[in-house]
């Protein structure tokens, strides 16, 4: 297994996330915490799926569904309650400073991802290469050649002036809530990606089909346990397969994207209709496993 540290190791894992992109943190939360949260995920889910809008949105945006299970789950931290404090373990936090060097908020509200046996999701090779933004209050802007969701827009590297790399000053967060195995579709990476910049941006060769292409031999399955944190660049190029498990196993995931607090787009605003992703994120107390008591 790769990149992976025990928990206690947070100025390591910062040096990993650094110089490799992508850290695996073992043993943040404990096997009760996990099945807290797996609970209130599963009790979300259950809700919305009762009704035809949940918490403002309509469920068959908030859920995304593949044969009949249930894979997806937009807009999580604002409509799973009591999930968005597993977010702010210490351990968490400290990563994300160390790694940004300043406070951090968030840049995304967080999706639930879940390779349910039996369903057929599957993801191919991709960057997260977006900024969920608004524009600025008072400016028509014309949104015909972008993908909104939620009410909000989805700005790619080719739309705006790209001046300097904001994909490094942004981070993807992914609590592992259940074991991710190769058996139930983990994630896999392709690990110098994330060097290379939003692959967009490449000119006519050199674009993502070419990098992948050419380095699909060296992916690595983001195996890890229950309870175990992953952080990695957005520009990590990560794809992940059908899970083969045997029925009744799901592969939960929680993740959500950080951002230096400095880190303006230009252009455009950070929403703030979610005030929680508005604010500086601050660590939680009362973990299993808590590094600053
Ligand atoms: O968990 C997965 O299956 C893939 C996650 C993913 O593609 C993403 O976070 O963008």
């Amino acid at each position: 297994m790769n990149h992976v540290k025990t928990a206690l190791d947070l100025q390591d894992a910062t040096e990993e996330l650094k110089t490799q992109g992508i850290v695996t943190v073992e043993g943040v939360f404990s096997a009760e915490e996990m099945r807290t949260f797996r609970g209130l995920l599963d009790r979300t889910i259950a809700e919305a799926n009762r009704v035809d809008e949940y918490k403002g949105r309509p469920t068959d945006k908030l859920l995304g569904k593949s044969k009949d299970t249930v894979w997806l789950l937009w807009e999580l931290y604002a409509v799973c309650e009591g999930g968005l404090r597993f977010s702010r373990h210490p351990a968490i936090v400290s990563v994300l400073e160390r790694t940004l060097g300043e406070p951090v908020r968030h840049a995304s509200i967080g999706t639930m991802f879940d390779k349910v046996a039996g369903g057929d999701a599957e993801i191919g090779w991709h960057q997260d290469t977006f900024f969920i933004v608004d524009p600025p209050k008072g400016r028509e802007v014309d949104l015909g050649g972008y993908w909104t969701q939620f009410g909000h827009v989805h700005v790619r590297p080719d739309h705006i002036d790209w001046q300097e790399d904001y994909f490094r000053k942004t981070i993807i967060v992914r609590i592992n809530v259940d074991p991710q195995t190769i058996e139930n579709g983990a994630m896999k990476v392709l690990p110098g990606s994330y060097l290379e910049g939003p692959l967009e941006l490449a000119g006519e060769s050199g674009g993502l089909a070419d990098y992948v292409a050419a380095h699909e031999h060296e992916a690595v399955d983001s195996i890890a346990g229950e309870g175990s944190v992953t952080f990695y660049y957005p520009t990590m190029l990560h794809s992940s397969a059908v899970s083969e498990a045997p029925p009744g196993v799901h592969r939960r995931a929680a993740a959500h994207r950080v951002r230096a607090e400095s880190l303006e787009i230009p252009g455009w605003e950070w929403p703030v209709d979610w005030p929680e992703g508005a604010e500086r994120i601050r660590p939680e107390s009362g973990f299993d496993l808590d590094p600053l008591s």
